[in-house]
């Protein structure tokens, strides 16, 4: 068992308002490979970046498709992890955890969390290209991608591709969230895709403690309070444990 900072520990039970911001690193120990993991066989000669773009799928909707279908039977295949179950222990021990996700992979909601704000949608749900809005079922006539039942218009996976917006009513919960909350801990993130790479220097701005977790160096470890450089899925059951030892289940 680790010792963590005695600060950090305080600073977790006083804490009124916690803000949780979570990339793919928190999903890896559920065995979903982390964005910029290498890609492995027919994908290993994509970047991630290229491929998760609007142009992408204007210039080959098929090969698009195709990569979501990939990546969403290895999110299917995925369970939550001992990090995502930690996370809701930790919603139940604050008077108030804003938990915001840039990961597509519903592992949060499968674990237990409400009212996670996703900030880049989600790979589980498919969506109308023309018409924006969620399609829960289609004729599978074999086309890649499938046709809207409704107008015909090509699906695409309901998430935000790099160059898009991000829904506004979560960016916006995400950002007010931030500049509210005491203590805001960035989980599995390389913290490098904005707008949500800026979420922990809003919380820094007004004197929050930011706590990073993250086996790797990134962009925030200079500017983060702590940093507990470890897996999620062994550092935040540990540090739930550690703050509030009467309950040891975790
Ligand atoms: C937008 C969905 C504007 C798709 C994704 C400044 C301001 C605004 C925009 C920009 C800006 N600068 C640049 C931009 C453009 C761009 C951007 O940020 N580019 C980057 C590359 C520089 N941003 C955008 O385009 C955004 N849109 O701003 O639009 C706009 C406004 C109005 C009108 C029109 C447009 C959209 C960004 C969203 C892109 N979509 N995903 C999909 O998944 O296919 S982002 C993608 O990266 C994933 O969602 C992923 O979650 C996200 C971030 O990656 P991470 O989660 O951090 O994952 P990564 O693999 O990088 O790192 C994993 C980490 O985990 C590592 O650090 C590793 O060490 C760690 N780890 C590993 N194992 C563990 C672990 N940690 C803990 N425990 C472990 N066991």
């Amino acid at each position: 068992m680790t010792d963590y900072p005695v600060g950090l520990i305080e600073s977790l039970r006083m804490a009124r308002h916690i803000v949780v911001l979570t990339g793919a690193g928190v999903s890896a120990e559920s065995g979903v490979p982390t964005f910029r993991d290498a890609q492995t066989g027919l994908w290993a000669q994509y970047r991630p970046e290229d491929l998760a773009t609007p142009e992408a799928f204007q210039r080959d909707p098929g090969l698009v498709w195709a990569w979501y279908a990939w990546r969403r039977a290895l999110v299917e295949g995925g369970k939550p992890n001992p990090g995502h179950f930690a996370l809701v222990e930790l919603e139940r021990r604050v008077p108030r955890l804003t938990l915001i996700t840039q990961n597509v992979d519903g592992l949060h909601q499968q674990a237990g969390s409400r009212a996670v704000i996703e900030l880049h949608g989600n790979i589980r749900r498919t969506k109308c290209s023309r018409e924006n809005l969620v399609i829960d079922e289609w004729v599978d006539t074999g086309e890649v991608p499938p046709r809207c039942p409704r107008c015909g218009g090509r699906l695409r996976p309901d998430v935000v591709w790099f160059g898009e917006a991000l829904p506004p009513v979560a960016l916006q919960i995400a950002i007010e969230a931030s500049q509210a909350c005491d203590l805001f801990f960035s989980i599995g993130t390389s913290a490098l895709v904005e707008p949500a790479a800026s979420l922990p220097h809003l919380a820094l701005a007004q004197g929050a403690v930011v706590v990073e977790i993250n086996p790797t160096v990134t962009p925030l470890t200079s500017a983060a309070m702590y940093v507990l450089p470890g897996p999620s899925g062994q550092v935040l059951p540990e540090l739930i444990r550690a703050a509030w030892p009467d309950r040891a289940d975790v």
